[in-house]
């Protein structure tokens, strides 16, 4: 429930908040079970499945264009937080790099300590997606995913995966972590995509 910390958008931010949501000034960590430690050198993102299998190491990712980003980040449990400042890499400049098999339709995103949280590829090669390693202006916490994590501001944020390791192309949709256990299998914050029941 909105405690003291949350409060209902004033008139000019109705606007760039979803339905059912409360702003924060304060960026809650949202973790399904512990926080994987996990040291940049030794960092690393595999892809397999629909595309060349390949790995890239934390100075092969630093190569890429490096830009800030500010976003809304919305998360299911009704707290959306504005203007969320990160500095990352685009997923779409990310995937001129990888080679898909022209079959592949979606991506499992899969993480250190066992995540995985399912998108089209339409939803995810977006312009403005990104891979984040800072946050305000700061390597980017543990616990907000350091040192690399996706950020999908279209999407309910549990499809902004936390120290992302693996991404596995697919013919098909297979469900993540969430989606498995009753949430939507897209989540659209504007139409409410919370549940999929
Ligand atoms: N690996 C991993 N990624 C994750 C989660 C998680 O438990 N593990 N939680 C998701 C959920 S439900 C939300 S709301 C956001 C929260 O990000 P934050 O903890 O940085 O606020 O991360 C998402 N990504
Ligand atoms: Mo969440």
């Amino acid at each position: 429930m909105p405690g003291k910390s949350f409060y209902k958008a004033n008139p000019e931010q109705r606007d760039r908040v979803p339905p059912g949501q409360y702003l924060t000034n304060g960026f809650p960590v949202l973790t399904y079970g512990q926080t994987p430690v996990v040291d940049s050198k030794a960092w690393e993102l595999r892809v397999w499945g629909l595309a060349t299998p390949k790995t890239f190491s934390w100075s092969e990712m630093m190569e890429f264009p490096q830009q800030e980003f500010t976003k809304d980040f919305h998360c299911v449990t009704r707290w959306s937080k504005l203007d969320v400042q990160w500095t990352g890499i685009k997923i779409a400049d990310f995937m001129e790099r990888v080679e898909l098999d022209p079959k592949a339709t979606h991506v499992l995103q899969h993480c250190y300590g066992d995540y995985t949280t399912n998108l089209s590829l339409e939803d995810f090669v977006r312009e403005e997606n990104f891979f984040a390693f800072r946050l305000f202006g700061e390597p980017l916490p543990a616990e907000h995913g350091g040192p690399m994590r996706t950020v999908v501001p279209h999407l309910y944020a549990w499809k902004s995966a936390k120290w992302i390791n693996g991404l596995e192309f697919r013919d098909r949709e297979e469900l993540g972590f969430w989606e498995r256990n009753g949430y939507h299998r897209r989540g659209e914050p504007w139409s409410e995509e919370r549940y999929s029941y």
